[in-house]
């Protein structure tokens, strides 16, 4: 059905940038844009619906390309200890950390890390999200891994919200394979790669590439098993140090390398070059009172594509709001607040290879918007979290 929304103004973020309709009119054919414009401009014709968005900024929807919804228990102990001085890498050390999440998930049943990420990703929806990325990563083998990424194709139909799952098995050494990293990417490559993709559960395929994780050569292992199945990679990188994860990302054509920190500008021009988009991940960094700065300068002088993500993880990033993260994106790592919409839109859209369809309000692009009452874009990036008052659209209907 034909729908026509109007008396608002829209912000497209067509090419990465705000791109502002003022008094504009956007129809609606099913679930995608048909036509976008001024409304002085709008073809005659008959609108079976007309939508009055009072005066609102519509937007596309907020894409979270970044978060590991779906985990058991939580660790705001850890939080208390590092408070009091412990290193992220002292309780990794100690037996916390990213394995203290891999015990509680293991132990959870697929209904209730259902139930509990469900309320997570509820809390994004309330902010204006319609499409996210959830990784698995804490259960660390076969069945467990794939309990997680049950769970993310669940959440996906029974939320109206577009997920995309990513098999991020090689997250940490799970603990039946201390001291041998090799075997466990093996057992990646080899099986859990292969069940999983059959199975129809992965959308693309992340790692952590760190010296507290696996190493540039054992990523690569699993880039190529990935590439052989046809999935697309992703790369947690640059994250604690330098090991040149980023551009061993582009050299094999990545969505995305995230986090990015300790990048260099090498690195930078490489992924420029793969066009591999840059995720920055300020609820990280922030959590981690981390005081190197990723290299802003060296990604906007190269052109690679900026996306901020939520990285929502109960160890480094319990962040349930991606606007605030547009917020901490200016104030910590002084991005505007029009390139930090474009990094949680068009360049989070491209971070999951979705560009082409999602990410940017276009005539032939995926009805998702949100009308948001504010007084100018800038002010999505300007309140710290809260409620905003807004309408979410997807798919060419109202949500909520
Ligand atoms: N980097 C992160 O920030 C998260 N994973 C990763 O590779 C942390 C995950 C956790 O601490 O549970
Ligand atoms: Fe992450």
């Amino acid at each position: 059905m034909k729908t026509l929304w109007q008396h608002c103004h829209v912000a497209t973020m067509a090419q990465g940038v705000y791109s502002i309709i003022e008094d504009a009119a956007i129809v609606t054919s099913g679930s995608l844009i048909e036509w976008i414009g001024p409304r002085h401009a709008l073809p005659s014709g008959d609108y079976p619906a007309v939508n009055d968005l009072n005066g609102a900024w519509v937007t596309p929807g907020l894409i979270d390309c970044h978060t590991h919804t779906v985990f058991g228990g939580n660790r705001s102990g850890e939080f208390e200890q590092r408070l009091q001085g412990v290193s992220y890498a002292e309780i990794a050390a100690a037996g916390g950390g990213i394995a203290s999440t891999v015990r509680a998930t293991r132990a959870a049943s697929e209904d209730e890390l259902f139930a509990s990420a469900a309320k997570r990703l509820h809390s994004l929806l309330r902010d204006g999200v319609t499409t996210v990325e959830m990784k698995s990563g804490y259960g660390l083998d076969l069945a467990n891994e794939r309990k997680i990424l049950r769970v993310i194709r669940r959440l996906g139909e029974a939320f109206p919200v577009s997920v995309r799952a990513t098999c991020l098995a090689a997250h940490a050494l799970p603990p039946e394979y201390a001291d041998r990293p090799d075997a466990y990417i093996d057992l990646i490559c080899n099986e859990m790669l292969p069940a999983l993709a059959a199975e129809g559960l992965v959308d693309a395929v992340d790692a952590f590439c760190e010296y507290l994780a696996f190493s540039p050569q054992q990523v690569e292992r699993v880039f190529i098993a990935a590439q052989k199945l046809g999935l697309p990679v992703k790369l947690h990188a640059e994250q604690l140090s330098s090991l040149h994860g980023s551009s061993l990302a582009a050299r094999y054509q990545a969505l995305s390398a995230d986090h990015l920190e300790f990048m260099t500008e090498d690195d930078a021009i490489a992924m420029a070059e793969s066009g591999t988009v840059a995720v920055l991940l300020p609820g990280a960094f922030y959590c981690l009172r981390e005081t190197q700065l990723p290299p802003m300068e060296a990604l906007r002088k190269h052109g690679v594509k900026i996306a901020i993500a939520s990285d929502l993880n109960p160890g480094t990033s319990p962040a349930l709001s991606v606007r605030l993260m547009l917020n901490m994106a200016c104030t910590c790592f002084r991005l505007t607040p029009e390139e930090a919409l474009a990094g949680a839109t068009i360049h989070a859209a491209k971070a999951l290879g979705m560009e082409h369809t999602h990410g940017s309000l276009e005539v032939g692009k995926v009805a998702d918007f949100v009308a948001w009452q504010i007084d100018r874009p800038a002010d999505l990036a300007y309140w710290l979290g809260g409620e905003l008052d807004k309408r979410v659209v997807r798919h060419g209907v109202d949500v909520e």
